[in-house]
């Protein structure tokens, strides 16, 4: 274990740069805009690299008072309710083709024109796929800026916060708008894409900070692990590092509040190009994507898939001890889940009673193998709950 103790280093390195009384006196988004500017003059080297984790620590805590000082405007949050197994929402700029595409998926007819700003509130439907019933929301178009309220934006990216796949849709002609997406996202503390760092602050009352790490760390400096969590307010407890984290990846795990969330790139109106421009476009986005045309009806399938490939879920069919699997509704879990989950799922009080169970299908050796709760079944399997 490193032990680590050198506390003024951090005061000493942020008030140097703005005297704290300097600081208190300006506003938030000035403080922010100092900030920034502080750190492009910086050149990112090991030298400095301490002193930008320190930074992008402060800014970091700035964005959220800021956030929390603004986020009454706007309008209220849009009233959504949660349905079905899943949520997967639209996320575009205006005209891209949202709308169409869940008209096209679902049996919603939400407002379809040739003009931006079409659609103005959130618009539900319902994707029956594999036996799951998956929640689309088609949303209002999102601009630049969006995540600073442009457009009311913030209250649209809000709803990707709660989902578990965001569809990001692009107009073939705009296939380089994928960034501008991903950052707006990325401002609204939703991480496309990762997954939660494996870091863990237990927060202590004396004894400074204690950082363990099980794996090297390459990409910052205990001293400065232990600067970005003191910028936070924590001098005492234990940070526990499994991962070789960034300093925006501890900033996350500090911050609390970010979401992370699975996505799917959807190249729309294709039917409008041809091949070669398709290659070209393709470049532009620089991943993969599913290219589709929802007015004409071309490659919807896919797309479906490809949802239900990227939610990444199970099917599990279940059978009462005296009688048949019910093949019809299966019981529809992230993959991963355990029996205990399955039995949660089934009922939050089902799970008390339960206390093995049979499981036939990929998970097991053999047919009406008998397991243990913590038993992780795969898609398709039949199982038996015994209480
Ligand atoms: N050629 C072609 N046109 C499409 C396609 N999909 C949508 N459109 C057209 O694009 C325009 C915008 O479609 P919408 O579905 O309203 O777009 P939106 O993204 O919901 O727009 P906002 O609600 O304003 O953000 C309409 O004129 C559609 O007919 C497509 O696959 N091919
Ligand atoms: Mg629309």
């Amino acid at each position: 274990m490193l032990h680590l103790s050198s506390r003024s280093k951090v005061h000493y390195t942020l008030s140097q740069t703005y005297g704290e009384g300097e600081v208190e006196s300006l506003g938030l988004p000035e403080k922010i805009k100092q900030i920034e500017e502080e750190m492009k003059k910086t050149q990112i080297n090991k030298k400095t690299e301490h002193h930008i984790g320190l930074l992008k620590a402060k800014l970091a805590r700035l964005h959220e008072e800021l956030e929390a000082s603004t986020s009454k405007g706007g309008g209220p949050a849009f009233e959504i309710r949660k349905g079905g197994d899943a949520t997967v929402v639209l996320i575009g700029l205006p005209s891209v083709g949202k709308s169409t595409i869940l008209n096209r998926l679902t049996n919603a007819k939400s407002k379809v024109a040739a003009y931006a700003f079409t659609t103005l509130t959130v618009v539900p439907g319902i994707l029956r796929l594999n036996g799951a019933d998956i929640q689309i929301l088609d949303l209002p178009g999102i601009i630049s800026g969006a995540s600073s309220g442009r457009g009311r934006g913030r209250r649209v990216l809000s709803v990707a916060r709660n989902a578990d796949l965001v569809l990001l849709v692009l107009d073939v002609f705009q296939p380089g708008q994928v960034q501008l997406l991903k950052n707006e996202l990325h401002a609204m503390g939703i991480r496309i894409d990762q997954k939660p760092p494996d870091v863990v602050i237990n927060r202590g009352s004396k004894g400074g900070l204690a950082l363990t790490t099980s794996v090297k760390l390459t990409k910052l400096t205990p001293a400065t692990v232990k600067g970005i969590v003191e910028a936070y307010g924590i001098s005492n407890g234990g940070i526990l590092v499994r991962e070789d984290v960034t300093d925006e990846q501890l900033i996350d795990v500090l911050t609390g509040n970010r979401r992370y969330v699975s996505s799917l790139v959807v190249l729309n109106k294709v039917d409008l190009v041809n091949e070669q421009y398709l290659t070209a476009a393709k470049k532009q986005i620089g991943s993969d994507f599913v290219p589709i045309s929802a007015e004409k009806g071309l490659n919807m399938d896919v797309l479906a898939d490809r949802i239900w490939e990227t939610l990444n879920f199970i099917r599990i069919y279940l059978k009462r001890p005296d009688g048949d699997a019910d093949f019809e509704k299966p019981l529809i879990l992230p993959a991963g889940s355990t029996l205990r989950d399955v039995c949660k799922k089934i009922s939050p009080r089902f799970v008390e009673g339960a206390k093995y169970a049979f499981v036939s299908g990929s998970s097991v050796k053999f047919t009406g193998q008998r397991v243990s709760l913590d038993h992780i079944p795969a898609d398709k399997d039949v199982v038996t709950i015994m209480r």
